[in-house]
């Protein structure tokens, strides 16, 4: 893309969020990429050319839990010194600017959250809470890393990371929310996912049919980029800052 045409469409959608009273921002892996967290789907893999369709799964884990809590305590330890880059905190700014904001990520890193943004829905759960396989008790544990197998302190039951894998339901709750700001918004950034993994994929199209404008921004283009209304191409934390004013110039 020229750096001309960039231009124009970075300051015509900067108008467009402006005149919005309901923003939805969806963001994947992407978004934290710049912070120095991998991808799922990048060139190299994510983990031991893994897929994440071999470790994020519950047949994975029941079939090798080590071998899971291994890949979860590589990410941990990977991602405790990590900070968020200038497109978390720039949305940051923006929830703080629009009257109703809502943030969906599929990313379980926290980062949205460390730089600031509120009223978040993470439809993949949180890399920093554990479940109890046996009592279900969830809770907030921040160890890096944790024990090869670690266990519940009420039950001794064998301990999962509180995400969402493959072939699991999301957060009902959670996803009635997302639906419900889908379904109002005006307008809606889809920054950093690849498009493939569902209900997430198909947001932006949802989200389209219901009225809103449907901004994409990418390093490259992906299969959902058609039915939107404009796709920026370039990387998240040069992009999304740029759609954000600061405070004086609003
Ligand atoms: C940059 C950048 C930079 C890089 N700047 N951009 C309908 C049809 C077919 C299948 C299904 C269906 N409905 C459900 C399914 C099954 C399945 C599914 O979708 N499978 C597909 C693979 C086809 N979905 C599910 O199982 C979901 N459950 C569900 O729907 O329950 C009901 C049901 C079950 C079964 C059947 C039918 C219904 C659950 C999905 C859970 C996904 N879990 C994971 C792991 C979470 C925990 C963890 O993190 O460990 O979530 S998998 C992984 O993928 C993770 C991510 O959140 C998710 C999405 O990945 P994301 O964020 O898009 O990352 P990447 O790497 O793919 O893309 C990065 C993008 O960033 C790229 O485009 C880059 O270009 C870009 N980028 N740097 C801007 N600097
Ligand atoms: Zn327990």
């Amino acid at each position: 893309m020229k750096d001309r045409d960039l231009e124009k469409k970075l300051d015509s959608v900067q108008s467009r969020l402006y005149e919005s009273q309901r923003v939805v921002v969806l963001t994947g892996a992407g978004i934290s990429a710049e912070s120095g967290m991998p991808t799922f789907r990048g060139k190299d893999g994510l983990w031991r050319r893994y897929r994440a369709e071999e470790l994020a799964t519950p047949e994975a884990f029941a079939r090798d839990s080590k071998l899971v809590w291994e890949f979860y305590n590589w990410r941990r330890t990977l991602l405790q010194p990590l900070r968020p880059n200038p497109a978390h905190l720039a949305l940051a700014q923006l929830e703080r600017q629009i009257p109703q904001f809502t943030l969906i990520t599929q990313n379980i890193d926290d980062l949205h959250r460390l730089a600031g943004s509120k009223n978040i829905l993470e439809l993949h759960g949180n890399i920093w809470r554990v479940r109890c396989t046996k009592c279900g008790k969830i809770t907030e544990d921040r160890r890096v890393p944790l024990p090869e197998l670690p266990l519940c302190s009420e039950c001794q039951g064998l301990l999962r990371p509180d995400v969402v894998w493959f072939g699991e339901s999301l957060d009902p709750e959670i996803l009635r929310k997302a639906y419900q700001a889908l379904d109002s918004c005006q307008m809606m950034l889809v920054i950093g996912t690849s498009g493939i993994v569902q209900p997430a994929a198909s947001m932006g199209l949802h989200a389209k049919q219901a009225g809103a404008y449907v901004v994409e921004i990418n390093l490259e283009p992906t299969p959902n980029s058609r039915f939107f209304d404009v796709s920026l191409l370039g990387k998240a934390g040069e992009l999304v800052p740029r759609l954000v004013k600061s405070a004086e110039n609003l």
